[in-house]
């Protein structure tokens, strides 16, 4: 064992965001940062002594050599193991089961998610905790003082490269590595939840699906499982490899980026089901033929449906939503008689409520949805979901989405992205709202629009105590209308607004307007106050979902 103790100095901005740390490639390639990032996060585990981690991630250019410098790390810093994906894939969901399946003292996960990659794009890393899910905030926020104070990283030089393309076992400085299959662990998990035969006759009746994995990483887990244990025919996935710059493409499950699967889901001879998910596969997009349904409408019918299916036969104990999902799933938890959580955005705010029973189902308006199989959202996982649903009922996609409206009401719901302003006129815009929030209270903003309540949303975990403050300004209609604004904590070039709008509609005769069209007053209002043209300089948003 030949470790060595490199001396290094701070780098600035190492803070974890919604989901870990996000930087250039350029960035993370600089000698030492990634180096820097792992050492704070183990500094803030003294218990790692003698323990386990899990380590994968999405295929991103630079997560073959990332894998190769943490296993150095670990095994430089007292880890007795680490089971590493084959290949150095994991998707996040797959982390997030083998840390809990296999009792993992953590794991990181290389991966910048949605985010373009290849030598100019995105790199990123997170880390996730015993329970299998990311880091709560007094964690990220410690791993971040750490990195600002760091003054050398400890790292086995001795070795040589580990072989992780193969299944088997290395030592390395008297640490062992595990190479394992990524797919074995989840795919597993998934028949333990879905009724898999009830599937297979799906497919063996004819009905045809298309999954785009958007050369992320999905890919293998949805060939071994669609293709491969519940008969779709091959070529039911597409872009299936997972490639190292994603084919140039934002591997982002939504209408804008999602094109060829939306193309191939439109006209008469469609699939009857589609559904994609992102860079690290714990996305979803789910749509029907000639049917695109939003993601807050999704977590509301799984949720109503839920107990069709396996593994939620008995039923929920509760749903939690991030706070800009819409409220369709409010409307099924009330009928259901169970609580429905509002929490800030990122996953993170829903371990807590998971770990503690308070919520079986969770979701995000962010194409994010999942349970307490693990602490991860999960893509294929609420693929599945609905095709065990659609097994089950014998409906389509359309026909249970439509049958919802007609039960709860319609939540019509956008989300704009304002994407690349300047950091500074992004903080004006933000800063303006918040300093007119007290004015805001009782305007009537015409089109029978009044605002009952605005404010900027603050969250205590009812099961730690913890508070976060600033999580989005809320603009609070009296007919239950929202408009929120929140900046991105994803992105690594300038900043995002996000711009989130909702408009409830109880009438099913009017279920059928163009959403764009049906949100338009609410579009003219968000601009008037938070004066969006004006800071930004831009005409219009550059994504629509
Ligand atoms: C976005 C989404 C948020 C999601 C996060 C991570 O964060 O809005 O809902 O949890 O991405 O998802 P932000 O701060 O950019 O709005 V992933 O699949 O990119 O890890
Ligand atoms: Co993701």
């Amino acid at each position: 064992m030949t470790i060595q103790t490199i001396p290094t100095r701070p780098f600035p901005g190492q803070r974890p965001g919604t989901s870990g740390l996000r930087k250039k490639v350029t960035v993370f390639q600089q000698a030492h940062y990634l180096e820097n990032f792992v050492q704070a996060v183990f500094d803030t585990l003294p218990e790692r002594e003698g323990q386990t981690l899990v380590l994968g991630g999405d295929g991103r250019f630079h997560n073959r050599a990332a894998v190769q410098t943490i296993l150095r790390m670990a095994a430089a810093n007292g880890f007795a193991r680490v089971l590493v994906g084959r290949g150095g894939l994991l998707s996040t969901p797959a982390v997030s089961a083998v840390i809990r399946r296999r009792g993992a003292f953590g794991g990181l996960i290389l991966s910048a998610s949605h985010n373009p990659g290849g030598p100019d794009g995105d790199f990123g890393i997170k880390y996730n905790a015993t329970n299998g899910g990311p880091a709560p905030e007094k964690l990220t926020e410690a791993i971040y003082a750490r990195s600002l104070e760091i003054e050398q990283y400890r790292i086995e030089s001795a070795s040589e490269n580990i072989d992780f393309d193969t299944l088997g076992t290395h030592t390395l400085g008297g640490m062992r590595v595990e190479v394992i299959d990524p797919v074995a662990d989840y795919a597993e998990l998934m028949q333990q939840l879905f009724d898999f035969d009830a599937m297979r006759a799906w497919f063996a009746a004819g009905h045809r699906m298309c999954f785009d994995a958007m050369s992320a990483v999905s890919g293998p887990y949805a060939r071994a499982i669609l293709e491969g244990q519940l008969g779709a025919p091959a070529g039911t996935v597409i872009n299936g490899e997972p490639l190292e710059d994603f084919g140039g493409h934002h591997p982002d499950p939504n209408p804008a980026h999602a094109t060829e699967l939306i193309a191939a889901m439109s006209g008469p001879g469609a699939p009857d089901f589609g559904g994609a998910s992102d860079g690290d596969a714990d996305r979803n997009m789910i749509l029907g033929r000639d049917f695109v349904l939003t993601p807050s409408d999704s977590l509301a019918v799984l949720a109503e449906h839920a107990t069709r299916v396996p593994g939620y036969r008995a039923g929920l104990v509760g749903i939690a939503r991030s706070m800009p999902t819409s409220r369709a799933a409010d409307r099924v938890a009330a009928a259901l008689g169970i609580p429905c959580h509002e929490t800030p955005t990122g996953w993170k705010f829903f371990g807590n409520l998971l770990d503690a029973g308070q919520a079986t189902l969770c979701g995000e308006e962010s194409y994010g949805t999942g349970s307490n199989h693990v602490r991860e959202k999960d893509g294929l996982w609420a693929v599945l979901f609905w095709l065990n649903l659609l097994a089950a009922t014998g409906r389509s996609v359309e026909e249970l989405v439509r049958a919802h409206w007609a039960r709860f009401g319609r939540h019509y719901y956008s989300r704009h992205d304002w994407e690349g302003i300047p950091s500074e006129r992004a903080d004006a815009l933000m800063a303006g709202l918040r300093a007119s929030l007290p004015t805001l209270a009782g305007r009537d903003c015409g089109a029978g629009l009044s605002i009952e309540a605005a404010d900027d949303f603050a969250y205590t975990d009812p099961v730690d105590g913890s508070v976060s403050t600033r999580q989005g300004v809320r603009l609070l209609f009296a007919d239950g209308s929202r408009i929120v604004f929140r900046l991105s904590g994803t992105g690594t070039e300038g900043a995002t607004l996000r711009v989130y709008l909702e408009r409830y509609e109880a009438d099913p005769a009017r279920h059928d307007q163009p959403v764009q069209q049906a949100l338009g007053a609410l579009i003219r209002i968000a601009d008037e106050i938070a004066g969006i043209r004006r800071h930004s300089g831009m005409d219009a948003p550059t994504v629509v979902t």
